[in-house]
């Protein structure tokens, strides 16, 4: 089940097609198309990919962000101060769920967790509505394993706007389904929290994400029902844009200390905003560090500290992070040297295989023989 916006298929609403992306084109009605399409920066590999907008998709994302100005409006004039405390504690459960849960643990099983933890991290991740934990794993492996190409679902190639939030108002690039059916995803068909959950999301999901939100401040403090729903909306949608900032902001402003042949950068403020998702040159070339960064500090990787606090009662164990010495050895042979100093012959490209995590069969042998294991549960 794909959980777009209203349903299963975006082809019961009204689409556009746009224009041929096709290389075959004459320059001068190539470079006209490029102007009028920001979304079309990169030109495809496919001569016969043409995109199609999800008018649906479109329409709906711009309720949410008219929505959210107003509730911003709402919660500085009008709603009660509970209500904005009740907004932020969902908006930090559910980027937990989506950090913590859907990034580390299952996309790229950084660490392992035991079923309580697996079950709340579900129940947050659901809060967040960033599609069920199978389909968001699916997109973000195909992400780390062909980045910046058209098999990225939101190729950073393709500008600003489209790998923020235009990747989620048209249909995908068909080299994102063609190589994404090569990921391995057997780990997450066998895990009867993620198969559970992406039976009842269309139940599980508005509740949580929607209903719930806007219900409780109306029952426990009286508060109006359409300032709790416009609250919501502006929670959610502030939310999902300091999400999409880790695929559109972190893959082109920062420093590439670690790779310098790939979009993806470290990025301080994506960094503290994104609860420690913002060191995107590190996670990109080490993807199986469970703390998606080279230092563990908490200031700006709170998702560290939830993870290590759960490790502390063992309901997360098999930490994974790598050693300092295989990080510079990396950082000098492909890094921009704001780190770590350049090796004298060091690459201008990486020649590593892009790798989704742990358990991808292109991990090199050293790496997985040198990795670092905190807590060892199995
Ligand atoms: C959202 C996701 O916002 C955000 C993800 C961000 C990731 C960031 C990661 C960074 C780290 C984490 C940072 C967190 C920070 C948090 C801080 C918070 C304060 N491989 O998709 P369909 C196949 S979601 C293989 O419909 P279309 C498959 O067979 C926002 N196969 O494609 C599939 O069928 P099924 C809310 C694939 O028709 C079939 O194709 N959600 C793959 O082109 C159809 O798939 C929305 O807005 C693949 N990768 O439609 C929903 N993909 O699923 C928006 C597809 O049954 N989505 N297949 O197996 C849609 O409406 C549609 O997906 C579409 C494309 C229109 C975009
Ligand atoms: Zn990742
Ligand atoms: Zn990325």
């Amino acid at each position: 089940m794909a959980p777009n916006l209203f349903g299963t298929s975006a082809t019961l609403f009204l689409e556009a097609t746009q224009q041929d992306v096709s290389q075959n084109k004459p320059s001068s009605e190539k470079s006209a198309a490029q102007k009028l399409s920001p979304l079309q920066k990169a030109p495809s590999a496919n001569p016969k990919y043409a995109w199609k907008i999800v008018w649906r998709n479109v329409i709906a994302f711009f309720y949410l962000h008219v929505g959210a100005l107003y509730g911003l409006y709402l919660l500085i004039t009008a709603a009660k101060s509970y209500t904005a405390v009740w907004g932020i504690s969902i908006a930090v459960f559910a980027a937990i769920g989506v950090t913590g849960g859907a990034h580390r643990l299952w996309a790229h099983r950084s660490y392992k967790a035991k079923w309580p933890l697996r079950v709340i991290l579900m129940i947050f991740q659901t809060m967040a509505f960033q599609n069920h934990i199978y389909e968001w794993v699916r997109d973000h492996r195909v992400h780390h394993k062909f980045t910046d190409t058209d098999a990225d679902p939101h190729n950073a190639q393709r500008g600003f706007f489209f790998s923020h939030m235009g990747w989620l108002m048209v249909r995908k690039h068909p080299d994102v389904i063609s190589k994404g059916a090569t990921i391995d995803m057997s780990d997450l068909e066998k895990d009867p929290v993620v198969v559970w959950q992406r039976r009842l999301y269309i139940i599980l999901m508005p509740t949580l994400c929607f209903l719930l939100p806007t219900w409780v401040p109306c029952y426990y403090w009286n508060e109006k029902p359409m300032y709790a729903w416009y609250v919501c909306i502006m929670r959610y949608t502030l939310s999902l844009n300091i999400t999409w900032l880790v695929n559109s902001a972190a893959h082109m402003y920062g420093m590439k200390p670690y790779d310098n042949s790939i979009s993806p950068t470290d990025s301080l403020s994506v960094g503290i905003g994104a609860f420690g998702e913002g060191w995107h040159n590190y996670h990109h070339v080490f993807p199986w560090d469970y703390k998606a960064a080279e230092l563990g500090n908490y200031r700006t990787n709170f998702t560290t500290a939830f993870i290590d606090m759960f490790a502390k009662i063992g309901w997360a164990y098999d930490l994974k992070t790598v050693a300092t010495n295989i990080v510079k050895k990396r950082a000098a042979r492909t890094g921009d040297g704001t780190r770590y100093e350049r090796a004298a012959e060091a690459h201008q490209h990486s020649h590593a295989n892009a790798i989704w995590g742990w358990g991808d069969a292109d991990m090199p042998a050293e790496d997985i023989q040198k990795v670092q294991i905190f807590n060892k549960g199995d």
